[in-house]
């Protein structure tokens, strides 16, 4: 294949010393260019399953990149709705080429398909017979439900974006420096990795090495706009409701923030991440009311406490046995739902009735929590 030659910004000889000695083993991403090599000039689609997080985007942007190289045409999809305001705005202003699809027919247009973050298709949409994946690069755990020529599933590594930048560093594809548009590539891979390894605290070294070859070529004033998590308006007021709320006993903290709509149940949980940042807390339960039911999300960083263990004692199990909570190592949830009490017009009423319920059922484990008057 003739090729000009761009200058590719490679891997340092540091980064790749860490990286460990290769020249043995067939490199993935040798395979990967001779399977994608194959498809040249032939229309692909890249389809992103679920809601399109930053990890997805990243990887698809890569296989994009890397398609463009190859010759092969390439189109990046999905069919649920970007839905996060903090994946919106990374769309935005990366200005990344997405495309929303509905039906079957409009996948008939392409030959090949390929998968990112991901090992099985898009569920909510029937693929037309003749489309099956070509490659498949993904780190999630668990049989993949597809098989393609190419597969590359690493569940060890933090995100799909590590395996792409390695694609990258190995020079599949060139990343040049003064280029805007693989400055954008480089930035959306980097936030790729930070969000799916929780800001690199669930990193391997391979997201680590991936980040560091990264870096250099992101466009920082761009990250430093879309890189703060946005938070929803109803969320912040949760949050800031339950700062107010908050009830310490000892080292444990309570908080209940009233009601809570659906589409932002996730402002319980980031009430009770922050408030257990608090140096004087190891324990917290945040509450609210979502949907008819009760919903609740806890964090310690206390050793002793089992988050599985405590929601058990207080809440008990419904009738059909399973638990109303459950949790792993530092964080657990519960959900017990209200019934017909929800019809109630006394939401204010509603409220007073589900503080004290709450109450008294963690008076069960803190013993301190004075009994509801
Ligand atoms: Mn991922």
């Amino acid at each position: 294949m003739a090729k000009s030659a761009p200058r590719v910004v490679s891997s340092t000889p540091e980064l790749t010393a860490l990286r460990g000695d290769e020249s043995k083993t067939v490199r993935k991403s040798d395979l990967l260019r001779e399977t994608l090599s194959a498809a040249k000039g032939e229309p692909l689609v890249i389809l992103i399953s679920g809601h399109p997080d930053p990890d997805a985007i990243g990887s698809a942007l890569a296989h994009k990149l890397i398609c463009q190289e190859l010759g092969v045409p390439a189109t990046i999809a999905h069919v649920l709705p970007v839905s996060r305001p903090e994946n919106r705005a990374l769309v935005k202003l990366l200005d990344v080429d997405l495309v929303q699809l509905s039906e079957t027919e409009e996948l008939e247009q392409f030959r090949h398909l390929s998968l990112v973050d991901t090992s099985s298709t898009e569920p909510s949409l029937e693929l037309p017979e003749h489309l099956k994946p070509l490659t498949i690069v993904d780190h999630h755990r668990g049989a993949p439900l597809v098989e393609a020529p190419f597969m590359d599933i690493r569940p060890t590594i933090g995100a799909t974006c590590t395996i792409y930048a390695e694609y990258l560093q190995d020079g599949i594809a060139p990343l040049r420096a003064e280029s805007k548009e693989d400055a954008r590539i480089a930035t959306a891979l980097l936030f790729g990795i930070e969000t799916d390894t929780d800001d690199f605290s669930a990193a391997t070294q391979q997201d680590f090495l991936a980040a560091a070859f990264l870096k250099p070529l992101c466009d920082v004033a761009l990250s430093d706009r879309f890189g703060h998590r946005t938070v929803a308006a109803e969320a912040m007021d949760a949050i800031g409701r339950a700062l107010v709320d908050m009830e310490v006993v000892r080292d444990f903290a309570l908080a209940g923030v009233g009601r809570v709509s659906p589409r932002n149940r996730d402002a319980i949980a980031s009430a009770a991440d922050f408030i257990v940042r608090r140096e004087d807390i190891d324990t917290v339960v945040v509450y609210g009311l979502v949907d008819g039911r009760i919903d609740g999300s806890l964090r310690t960083k206390s050793a002793s406490v089992d988050p599985a263990q405590f929601l058990r004692t207080a809440f008990g199990e419904a009738d059909n046995g399973r638990p109303y909570g459950g949790g792993r190592a530092e964080k657990g949830g519960f959900q017990v739902p209200i019934g017909m009490l929800a019809d109630t017009d006394d939401t204010e009423g509603l409220w007073r009735v589900v503080q004290r319920v709450v109450r008294k059922r963690l008076a069960r484990v803190i013993q301190e929590l004075d009994p509801p008057t």
